[in-house]
C-alpha cells in the first residue's frame, strides 16, 4: 500500500487533471455556499460572566448572516449557537450540572455510522459530553469521549480551577461526533483569571479584562446550502474546509473599535483549517499568551499561526489608526496546511483569505502602554529541568484502502477501541513524573496534537527521513488487530510500540517559536517532522508548574483536527498512581 506522500508525488508526475483520485475529487463536491456580503454583520460578543450552577445544552434558531435566514443550531446556556464566555478566579472551584436538552441533529444528514462510536440513534437522540480544553481536571469531569449522556439526562462537572490564568475553551467531545457537534455550535470560551489578570482588569499588566476591550473570537469555517442551512458532507472525509469564515457565529463580521488597546482571546475552533492571521494594515499582533497562560514577554508578530484547538491571547493597538479606517483580519494559510494540494489541483482552492473586519470609530485616541513583563506574580517560564523518566515515540499516520481512500487516521496504528480495551496498547505515565513525548508526523499535512489534563513545553522540532523511517517501521508489522470491527481489516501495517526514530532524523533540532515558548496543550506537528514535548504528569513532577493537581485516571490524547479525532486519531492514556 502506498503512503499518501508517495501517492501525491506519483499524481504530480501525471499532471494536473489526470487521474484525480477519489480522495481529492471528493473535495470538489462540497456545496458552494450562497454569495454573502462581507463585513456587513456585526460581530456578536459574549463578554465573560460567572459560570452558572446549571447549564442547558439545547437547540435554538440562529442566522449566520442576514441573507441566510434562521435554522436550527445548538448552543450552551441559552444561546442559540456557541456558549457564553465564562470567567473564574484561580483556585475558586466551580460545580456545573449540564443538561442534555438536544433534539434531532441539525446536521442529521452527515451522521456517519461507519465512524467509531456513532449510531443511527445519534440523529434523533444525540449524545453529548463537555470537555474543558486546557483544564487540569479530575477524570470524571474531563469529558472522556465515552462519558456521554442522552437527552433528558445530565452530568455534573467539577472544575477546581487550580491553575494559572489562561485561555481555555469548552466543547463537545462525544466519540465519533465531535466534528458535527462543534459545527452545530457546541463550543464556548472559559477564561481563568489570577492576580496578574484579575476579573474586571486593573491588574499589574495594565491590560483589559472583560467588556468592552477584551473580546473573545471563536474562529470557524462553514458551508451553507442554497436555503441557508448549514452544509456538511454526508460521508466522513479526511478534512473539512468550509468556504465561509464564521467568527462568534456570524459570517465575515465587522467590529467597530475605539482608538485604543484591545485584547482578543482567539481560539481556532475549526475542523481542519489552520489560520495564519495578519492585519491588512500591517500592524503587528502582540501576542501575550498562548494556550495555557501568559508568555514571559510580549511577542510582536506580523503573522500569527493557529492550528485547530490552539489559542492566542493577543493585543492590537488601534490608537494609531484613523477614524474610519477599515482593517481586515486576513489569513494566508493554505489548506490543507502548510502546502495545500499544490501538486495535484489548484493550490488556492480551499483558501480563506479574509476572516473579519475592524472599523475604527471616531473619537480621540487613547493609547495604553504595552506591558513589558507578563509574569509579575507567576514564576517566569523556564525549561523543565527534571530529566524525563522515559521517552515515548508516537506516530501520526493513516490507513488507506486500495483506491487510496483514507479509511482511518491513526496514532501508533492503534484503533480507539483496541486501546480502550487493552491496556498494553495505552501510554501509561506515572503520576508526578516528567516524560518526553515525541510526535512523529509521517504525512504530507500538518496535525495539531492535544493532551488532556496537563500542559507541556515544546522542546524542539526536527526533520525525519520519513520514507526510510516508514519502511523500517512497516517492517515491524503487520500487527493483528485486537478488535475486529476496525475499518482496515484484521491487521494494521505497523507493529506497536512505534520504532525508535533516532537513526532517521535529519538536520538539527529547532527550538519552538517565541510565541510557542509557554505552556501549551496543543502543538502543530508539521509534515515529516518530529516534535519533542516535555510533559509534567502532576503538580509535583517538577518545580514552577502552572497547575496544582496530581490526578490519576483515564484521559485522552488526540489530533485536534476534528474529522481526524472522530475517525480514530485519538487514544486513551492512563495516569497511574
Ligand atoms: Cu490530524
Amino acid at each position: 500500500m502506498l503512503t499518501r506522500k508517495q501517492f501525491l508525488t506519483m499524481s504530480a508526475g501525471l499532471g494536473v487533471g489526470v487521474l484525480l483520485p477519489e480522495v481529492l475529487k471528493a473535495k470538489r463536491t462540497y456545496a458552494a455556499s450562497p454569495r454573502l456580503s462581507k463585513f456587513t454583520e456585526s460581530l456578536p460578543i459574549s463578554y465573560p460572566i460567572s459560570p452558572p450552577s446549571t447549564l442547558d445544552i439545547a437547540p435554538g434558531k440562529h442566522s449566520f448572516h442576514s441573507s441566510l435566514g434562521s435554522f436550527t443550531t445548538w448552543g450552551y446556556g441559552g444561546l442559540s449557537y456557541l456558549g457564553p464566555t465564562f470567567e473564574v478566579t484561580r483556585g475558586t472551584p466551580v460545580k456545573i450540572r449540564a443538561f442534555n436538552k438536544l433534539g434531532t441533529h441539525p446536521l442529521a444528514g452527515s451522521v456517519d455510522t461507519s465512524l467509531h462510536g456513532v449510531n443511527a440513534s445519534d440523529i434523533t437522540n444525540p449524545r453529548t459530553v463537555i470537555h474543558l480544553h486546557g483544564s487540569n481536571t479530575e477524570p470524571d469531569s474531563d469529558g472522556y469521549p465515552e462519558d456521554t449522556y442522552l437527552p433528558g439526562q445530565s452530568n455534573v462537572y467539577n472544575y477546581n480551577n487550580n491553575q494559572e490564568a489562561g485561555t481555555l475553551w469548552y466543547h463537545d467531545h462525544s466519540l465519533g461526533m465531535t466534528a458535527l457537534n462543534l459545527q452545530a455550535g457546541l463550543a464556548g470560551m472559559y477564561l481563568i483569571r489570577d492576580e496578574d489578570d484579575p476579573i474586571g482588569g486593573n491588574g499589574p499588566l495594565g491590560i483589559p479584562a472583560g467588556a468592552p476591550y477584551e473580546v473573545p473570537l471563536i474562529l470557524q469555517d462553514h458551508s451553507f446550502n442554497s436555503d441557508g442551512s448549514m452544509s456538511f458532507p454526508a460521508k466522513w472525509d479526511h478534512e473539512f474546509y468550509g468556504d465561509v469564515a464564521v467568527v462568534n457565529g456570524k459570517a465575515w463580521p465587522n467590529l467597530n473599535v475605539d482608538r485604543t488597546l484591545y485584547r482578543f482571546r482567539i481560539v481556532n475552533a475549526s475542523n481542519s483549517r489552520f489560520f495564519r492571521l495578519k492585519l491588512s494594515s500591517n500592524q503587528q499582533l502582540i501576542q501575550i499568551g498562548c494556550d495555557g497562560g501568559f508568555l514571559n514577554a510580549p511577542v510582536y508578530l506580523s503573522k500569527l499561526l493557529l492550528g485547530p484547538g490552539e489559542r492566542a491571547d493577543v493585543l492590537i493597538d488601534f490608537s494609531t489608526s484613523l477614524p474610519g479606517d477599515k482593517i481586515v483580519l486576513q489569513n494566508d494559510a493554505a489548506a490543507p496546511y502548510p502546502k495545500g494540494l499544490a501538486t495535484v489541483i489548484d493550490q488556492g482552492y480551499f483558501r480563506m483569505p479574509e476572516i473579519m473586519q475592524f472599523t475604527v470609530n471616531r473619537g480621540a485616541a487613547v493609547p495604553k502602554a504595552i506591558p513589558i513583563r507578563l509574569r509579575v506574580n507567576n514564576p517566569l517560564i523556564t525549561k523543565i529541568a527534571t530529566k524525563p523518566v522515559r521517552q515515548r515515540n508516537l506516530v501520526l499516520t493513516d490507513i488507506l484502502n486500495s483506491n487510496f481512500q483514507v479509511l482511518a487516521m491513526m496514532l501508533n496504528a492503534v484503533y480507539w477501541h483496541e486501546a480502550a480495551n487493552h491496556p498494553e496498547l495505552r501510554e501509561q505515565p506515572k503520576v508526578d513524573t516528567v516524560e518526553q513525548w515525541n510526535f512523529i508526523n509521517l504525512q504530507p499535512f500538518a496535525h495539531t496534537m492535544h493532551l488532556h489534563l496537563v500542559p507541556f513545553q515544546i522542546l524542539n522540532r526536527q526533520s525525519i527521513n520519513d520514507t526510510a523511517y516508514s519502511a523500517a517501521y512497516r517492517a515491524t508489522g503487520p500487527r493483528k488487530v485486537l478488535m475486529h470491527h476496525a475499518p482496515g481489516g484484521d491487521t494494521v501495517p505497523y507493529g506497536y510500540p512505534p520504532l525508535d526514530p533516532t537513526p532517521y532524523l535529519k538536520g538539527l533540532p529547532k527550538p519552538p517559536a517565541a510565541n510557542e515558548a509557554g505552556w501549551k496543550d496543543t502543538v502543530v506537528v508539521n509534515p515529516f517532522e518530529l516534535v519533542r514535548v516535555i510533559v509534567p504528569f502532576g503538580a509535583k513532577a517538577t518545580a514552577n508548574l502552572p497547575f496544582g493537581n496530581s490526578f490519576t485516571g483515564r484521559f485522552v490524547w488526540h489530533c485536534h483536527m476534528l474529522n481526524h479525532e472522530d475517525n480514530d486519531m485519538m487514544l486513551p492514556f492512563d495516569v497511574l498512581p
